[in-house]
């Protein structure tokens, strides 16, 4: 009860608000898109991560609304990011219970029509447990996704329990590598044959590979020598507000 009252004056009062990582190409550095991750400028806690409430949020009614939310506001300001910056593309993480209430597909294509975005720099991010579901609505919801061309990447890949399987069956256009792979991946072997590992599925799938969680010179060295597309971590950016990744990543395009 009191969640749902805090979460509508959050709403009433405009205090959610998305901040953007930015995601770079290996070849050369340039921009190719963003991350799109919620804050919650709390009037009495301060600025409030998602550790802190994703987890409760997620399993209320009104994760649904905060998801339509996200996902209009992600659309909007991708929108006028790429008429600057040609193929920019936002990243979206979905909560669960955004599959299960079965809006999902309704909220995507409103929010793509109302700013005109196409479907393609849209790509929406899912975990696992998502996936691991299995069942045939999960499967004709993703299919009926991808269909209005958006992308889907499976975050952090790698940390769950049936990643492999669960590539055969589901329409996933991306791999996120998780950062605890990429921490030690220049110095740990078992990371660095984690990290190759998942950089041959994405080819043989046929699927974009990035890395997440680049926090130095020496991680992204390894990277691009390896053929890693794109990446995304501290090293290159943190998410900042609309304002500050305007100023520091777009004008300079
Ligand atoms: O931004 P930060 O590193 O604190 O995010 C922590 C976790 O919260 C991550 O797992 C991230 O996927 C999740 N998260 C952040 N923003 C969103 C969002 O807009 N929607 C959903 N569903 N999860 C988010
Ligand atoms: O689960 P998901 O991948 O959506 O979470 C993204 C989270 O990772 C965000 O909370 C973001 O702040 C965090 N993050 C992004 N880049 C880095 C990084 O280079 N190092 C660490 N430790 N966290 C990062
Ligand atoms: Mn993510
Ligand atoms: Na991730």
């Amino acid at each position: 009860r009191a969640f749902e009252q805090e979460l509508k004056r959050a709403f009433e009062n405009k205090d959610f608000e998305l901040f953007y990582q930015p995601q770079f190409s290996t070849a050369d550095r340039s921009l190719t898109g963003a991350e799109a991750l919620i804050r919650w400028n709390h009037p009495e806690r301060g600025l409030l991560t998602p550790v802190s409430f994703i987890e409760v949020l997620s399993h209320k009614p009104s994760a649904g609304d905060v998801g339509a939310w996200i996902l209009r506001t992600a659309c909007r300001q991708a929108a006028l990011w790429r008429a600057r910056v040609p193929n920019f593309r936002i990243g979206v993480n979905l909560f669960e219970a955004q599959f299960r209430s079965g809006r999902i597909l309704t909220d995507v294509r409103d929010a793509l029509a109302e700013f005109g975005l196409a479907p393609e720099a849209l790509e929406l991010e899912i975990v696992e447990n998502v996936l691991l579901r299995n069942d045939a609505g999960t499967l004709k919801l993703l299919n009926n996704l991808r269909k209005l061309g958006v992308g889907l990447a499976f975050d952090d890949y790698g940390t769950g329990f049936a990643s492999l399987s669960l590539l055969k069956r589901y329409p996933v256009s991306r791999l996120k590598i998780d950062r605890s792979f990429i921490r030690d991946v220049h110095v740990n072997p078992g990371d660095e044959a984690v990290v190759m590992a998942v950089l041959y599925l994405g080819r043989r799938f046929g699927m974009e590979v990035i890395a997440e969680g680049v926090e130095t010179e020496a991680q992204l060295r390894f990277l691009k020598q390896n053929d890693c597309p794109e990446v995304q971590g501290y090293l290159l950016g943190r998410p900042v507000p609309a304002s500050e990744f305007e100023a520091r990543f777009i004008r300079k395009q």
